[in-house]
């Protein structure tokens, strides 16, 4: 069996199994949605959804142009007898194109995301309406700090809420976020938000709730031996559940 014929049953061995597990998973090529589930719940979500899909599909087919070529040159340029390796020394032509192709992919994509990156990270953009919390996290909680009836944090008034951050539907929160003792990151992912809280460092990260339930929160910092045990749960209320919880905490805050 001559070498062209091995690599062929080789690649078409490895498309038989990639076609088999699609088969018996139930999973189609184009439906991406096994690995980006369709579960978003925060305003700019669907845009960061779709960007993502974007630099996949970029990325993805470079990787395959790429593979394909290393397959074929290795075949064209396989051992024979009587044929010797040349020695090159690298070539100019072909390091300024793929750099340019590169460059050009890379400032396409800054400035295609930068509408978008400014509406989540320019803290001159967050809204200003926005409820604020201040969460502050350490080995291995997350405490959520609301103000209280006055609006003003750092007074009697303020409470607590443990591992569970609520927040109002279809109004934006801002959450100033520290950290205690390492460096955690505040993860909402069905939220597309995340976000390190850095020790001695004041973040503000905001987003608005598209829908009522609850939600994963989580720590995406590998922050110490209980890293796994920092979840929480976000519960995204109607307006006038919110109110209403705020008022039933705050009577609570304020009897102790
Ligand atoms: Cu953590």
């Amino acid at each position: 069996m001559n070498f062209f014929w091995r690599m062929g049953l080789l690649l078409a061995g490895m498309l038989a199994v990639v076609i088999g597990l699609s088969v018996i998973t139930g999973i189609s090529w184009l439906d991406l949605s096994w690995v980006m589930p369709d579960n978003v719940v925060s305003t700019f979500g669907p845009t960061l959804d779709n960007l993502w899909l974007v630099i996949l599909w970029i990325t993805g087919i470079i990787f395959v142009v790429t593979e394909i070529t290393l397959l074929v040159f290795m075949v064209k340029y396989r051992h024979k007898e009587d044929r010797k390796a040349d020695y090159i020394h690298g070539s100019n032509k072909a390091e300024v194109v793929w750099t340019s192709i590169t460059f050009v992919i890379v400032m396409a994509l800054a400035f295609y995301t930068k509408g978008i990156w400014d509406e989540i990270r320019d803290p001159n953009l967050i809204p200003a309406d926005a409820y604020p919390i201040h969460m502050m996290a350490k080995q291995f909680e997350w405490n959520a700090t609301y103000a209280g009836a006055d609006g003003q944090f750092g007074t009697a008034d303020d409470f607590l809420s443990l591992n569970v951050l609520h927040i109002p539907v279809d109004r934006p929160v801002v959450v100033q976020l520290e950290a205690e003792d390492v460096i955690h990151s505040f993860f909402l992912p069905e939220f597309r938000v995340k976000q390190d809280a850095v020790p001695g460092m004041s973040t503000l990260v905001w987003f608005e709730a598209t829908r009522t339930g609850e939600f994963t929160l989580a720590c995406a910092e590998l922050c110490g031996l209980g890293h796994y045990t920092m979840g929480g749960t976000v519960i995204v209320h109607s307006q006038a559940d919110f109110q209403d919880w705020l008022a039933q905490q705050q009577a609570a805050a304020e009897d102790d």
